[in-house]
């Protein structure tokens, strides 16, 4: 089994109804296992900015899965939940990016990981954090990336 953490976001429709949905195909595979999830955050649209806010969340899952098959699983709930790829960086019904699998590092022209912009990212690094204090990246100690970004772009939903 290998232990992965999965980036969930969307701006358009239902953000909170199209994560949960994204969860719940998660949990529907038999080879995935969901183990904890982060809480809901607002966050400021990165990359493309006008647009509206995100909602984002992580998770942990525990899969028995391949990072290609995990790859294309993603994708088949983003389809399934109809995203519409207009705009780079755009606005989307949701998207899932796979952040890291195990300690694999590996770069091709279909799959990246640890996910390239990741650690420059509130809206990923904040909820990863929450649930995974004593991860390292690119030889980076989480705590250490999270001090450095702006957290004012990024708030935690208390009543969801
Ligand atoms: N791909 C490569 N590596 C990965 C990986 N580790 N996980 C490939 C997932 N996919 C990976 O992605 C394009 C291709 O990346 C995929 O076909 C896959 O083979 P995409 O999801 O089709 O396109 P995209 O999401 O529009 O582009 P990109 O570059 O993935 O965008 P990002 O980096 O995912 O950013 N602001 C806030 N506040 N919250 C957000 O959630 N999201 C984005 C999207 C921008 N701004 C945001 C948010
Ligand atoms: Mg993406």
């Amino acid at each position: 089994m290998s232990r992965a953490y999965l980036g969930i976001g969307g701006n358009i429709g239902n953000k909170k109804e199209n994560i949960q949905k994204a969860v719940d195909l998660l949990k529907n595979h038999p080879q995935i296992v969901v183990s904890a999830i982060s809480s809901y955050y607002e966050t400021a649209p990165v990359g493309y900015t006008y647009q509206d806010w995100f909602l984002n969340i992580v998770v942990e899952i525990e899969t028995a899965l391949d990072p290609y098959a995990l790859l294309e699983y993603c994708n088949d709930i983003e389809q399934n939940l109809k995203r519409e790829r207009l705009i780079r960086w755009g606005p989307r019904t949701i998207d899932l990016d796979i952040l890291l699998f195990d300690e694999f590092v590996f770069n091709d022209e279909k799959l990246t990981i640890p996910h390239p912009r990741m650690c420059e990212r509130a809206f990923v690094m904040i909820p990863l954090y929450e649930i995974a204090k004593n991860l390292v990246i690119n030889g980076k100690k989480i705590e250490e990336i999270t001090k450095n970004l702006k957290e004012k772009e990024v708030r935690k939903v208390e009543n969801i």
